[in-house]
């Protein structure tokens, strides 16, 4: 009777259950991010079963053709149920070849091999199947990805004609993880590098995080903190590294380490880190020279330098080039590069901080040597939810210009705000900088093609660390996923690569796709609404940037105030960066310089970045500033609970532990939007003096109420 019950059951179940509730009620945690694989429903997986039943691979196998195969084998056994067979004979046929170097391709593939250079890739259908080929066995790690993507996101895997070059050489992870295992503005856990253990004990993460990496493209991470540690160059630590290069390597992902300036005298008992001084560059080439022969495929060093009380050359009097060339020449002979930041400001400098690094670097144009990159954030002032390009990007024609984004979000809500960065990379990639006329790209600057430049790069300050799920919430993984697809193509489509992520991440039925991406899309635009509208900048509290403190206005350190950003008083409000101000303008080229010198022109989303204008300033939409700027604030809240909304209403197309973790962090955006919301209003209208707009809510406390808000153990600081 038990027995008969219990089948009962399980048959009213199968009945009943959905296709996609199914599938959707194993628990999951976030750890296989976008590499889940889980099983296609029968009738989605017989157009695929035929696709990659017999693998053939060349008879000489590398370990990184082995992981090529093992993904392979992974992916297809995941998703179809059915491990494919592996033969290094092509004559025993196949229908899925993985060619690499000067193997034979099967025949009518026709790939111009010499084009993909040396990570690229192709896949193409051919009589009987799909070839996935290219110039080195990493090309090919990466095409069994992109292969396993098609899948994934059910795209057809007939007729392919793929050619698939990545936009730059270098495509990074900085870490910003100290030795202790804090991670500076790190939301997720402590740093993924236990130093303690290593070299000795290899957490099986860093594979994972390795394979993550390379499913990507990202082919490069710097381990440590700019804000350096000399210890980190030490003989101990540098073994520790060389332990994670040997995980790395067969992924394609090399080892950087961030190089504190003063290291010479720290570590090296010299009196001096003076670039100039024969004994200091004596001791950076010995170090280089002891760490290639620990890592001989090292990439280099990422440098901090005078920004932010971190020492370099201007100590002593020497300058950013004098600086990054005594590096470069101590790793040139072994082929590495130097990554030098070009974030750098500083208290004593009078002149509006969006300029200075413009001021120190643009003269240096030509200076450096051919393995720096300069490395240069976003925007001019600080990875801020919406700020101009940098204007340095255009302006140094001879010098390579890295692009540094910000992955983990220091000033978009940490971790628990719902902000889809792909948007906010893509609006910087596809600003027009004008430096040789119309359709100057900042995508074509960063990628050499503009100023036939040779060596390129991307950086991402990342946002791995040891939580679960890696990122400290499951939609932060798509900004980690975006970037990496970006990093690969500059000119790729956010909306595009959220649409794969979703697919890949949660599930594929288009009612669960299409509303999550819109979602995702909007993000952006709501996280500017609720904390910094209309161009504003830099209101977060102080040190650790979590939640509004506009009212800052004392802190020793000038630009770290708000109020040195919003400049509001009784008359109105912005930062005069025009010709009667800073004259920051003119750091752009033209027509750029006169767009945004002229009120009229600016484009509203960044209008008080470049004008301070009355309170009453007609706005576009006919409302004044002041209330154009309270109706911004309040729509950033209605935003968030429309995505939590939205969220709520897809159910079951997900396992409940991630869709319920997701629920609970957009509450808590929901109520921190309304917190920065009302404490902000409350503040401004304290300094306008003016009335809400007609049926606004006011703010349901004073701004005494606000301002004693404390979080001294917010996270990342
Ligand atoms: C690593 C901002 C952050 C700092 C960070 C710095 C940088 O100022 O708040 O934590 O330091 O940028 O990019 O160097």
């Amino acid at each position: 009777m038990f027995d008969n019950l219990s089948a009962f059951r399980i048959l009213i179940l199968a009945i009943v259950c959905l296709p996609f509730m199914c599938g959707a009620s194993r628990a999951e945690d976030g750890y296989d991010l976008w590499l889940r694989y889980p099983a296609m429903e029968r009738g989605e997986a017989r157009q695929y079963k035929a696709a990659a039943k017999r693998i053939v691979v060349p008879a000489a196998q590398s370990e990184t053709l082995e992981l090529a195969v093992r993904e392979l084998e992974r992916g297809l056994a995941g998703m179809l149920d059915a491990a494919p067979s592996v033969a290094s004979d092509a004559k025993r046929g196949g229908n899925l070849w993985l060619v690499s170097g000067d193997a034979a391709l099967p025949q009518g593939a026709g790939i111009d091999m010499a084009a993909l250079g040396p990570e690229g890739y192709a896949i193409r259908s051919v009589d009987g199947g799909t070839v996935i080929a290219a110039n080195s066995d990493i090309g090919v790690l990466y095409g069994a990805f992109h292969f396993l993507r098609l899948m994934q996101t059910r795209e057809n895997v007939t007729g392919l004609d793929i050619t698939e070059i990545p936009s730059v050489d270098v495509r990074i992870i900085n870490h910003w993880d100290n030795l202790d295992r804090t991670v500076e503005r790190g939301y997720s856990g402590a740093s993924i590098w236990d130093w303690h253990k290593l070299p000795d004990y290899l957490d099986p993460r860093y594979e994972d995080y390795a394979r993550a990496l390379a499913s990507i493209g990202i082919n490069g991470v710097s381990l440590t903190n700019v804000n350096a540690d000399a210890m980190a160059l030490t003989p101990a630590y540098l073994e520790k590294a060389a332990a994670l290069a040997g995980v790395f390597r067969p992924y394609g992902v090399k080892i950087y380490q961030t190089a504190r300036f003063s290291a010479p005298m720290e570590i090296g008992g010299l009196d001096t880190a003076d670039p100039l001084d024969p004994e200091v560059r004596a001791w950076w080439k010995a170090k280089a020279d002891e760490i290639y022969e620990l890592i001989p495929d090292f990439g280099g060093f990422l440098v901090k330098a005078n920004s932010e009380g971190q020492p370099g050359p201007q100590d002593y009097g020497r300058n950013h080039a004098d600086g990054a060339n005594m590096l470069a020449d101590a790793l040139a002979p072994h082929g590495g590069i130097v990554m030098w930041r070009a974030f750098v400001y500083s208290e004593h400098n009078p002149e509006d901080r969006a300029k200075q690094a413009y001021a120190q670097f643009v003269p240096l144009d030509g200076k450096f040597r051919d393995n720096v990159l300069v490395q240069v954030k976003n925007g001019p002032i600080d990875f801020q939810p919406r700020e101009p390009f940098h204007p340095m990007f255009g302006a140094m024609p001879k010098t390579p210009l890295m692009m540094e984004f910000q992955i983990t979000k220091e000033y978009l809500g940490f971790a628990t705000h719902l902000v889809y960065l792909g948007a906010y990379y893509e609006e910087v990639l596809s600003a027009d900088t004008y430096a040789q006329g119309e359709g100057s790209t900042v995508a074509k600057i960063v990628d050499g093609s503009l100023q036939d430049i040779e060596l390129t790069g991307v950086a991402g300050v990342g946002n791995a660390g040891s939580d679960r799920n890696w990122s400290g919430s499951h939609f932060d993984q798509a900004n980690w996923y975006a970037f990496g697809r970006l990093a690969w193509d500059l000119d790729a489509d956010s909306k595009d690569i959220a649409e794969d992520w979703a697919r890949m991440t949660f599930a594929n039925d288009d009612a669960f796709v299409r509303p999550v991406v819109a979602m995702m899309m909007e993000s952006r635009e709501a996280v500017v609404d609720y904390m910094t509208p209309l161009g504003l900048t830099h209101l977060m509290a102080t040190g650790h940037h979590y939640g509004p403190g506009p009212w800052v206005c004392d802190l020793a350190r000038p630009e770290w105030n708000p109020c040195y950003y919003h400049k509001a008083d009784e008359e109105g409000i912005g930062f005069d960066r025009t010709a009667s101000g800073s004259n920051a303008v003119a750091q752009y080229e033209a027509p750029l310089a006169e767009i945004y010198g002229d009120v009229e022109t600016t484009p509203e989303n960044l209008l008080l970045w470049f004008h301070h204008l009355p309170w009453d300033y007609e706005m576009k939409s006919g409302r004044t500033l002041w209330d154009e700027l309270v109706m911004r604030y309040t729509e950033g809240v209605a935003e968030v609970h429309e995505m939590r909304e939205t969220w709520e209403g897809l159910e079951g197309y997900i396992d409940q532990e991630r869709y319920d973790q997701i629920v609970a962090f957009l509450k808590i955006q929901e109520k921190e939007a309304q917190w920065w919301r009302d404490a902000s209003i409350a503040y401004f209208q304290s300094v306008s003096g003016r009335p809400l707009p007609d049926g606004v809510a006011p703010p349901p406390h004073d701004l005494d109420y606000y301002k004693a808000i404390s979080h001294p153990y917010a996270p990342g600081h």
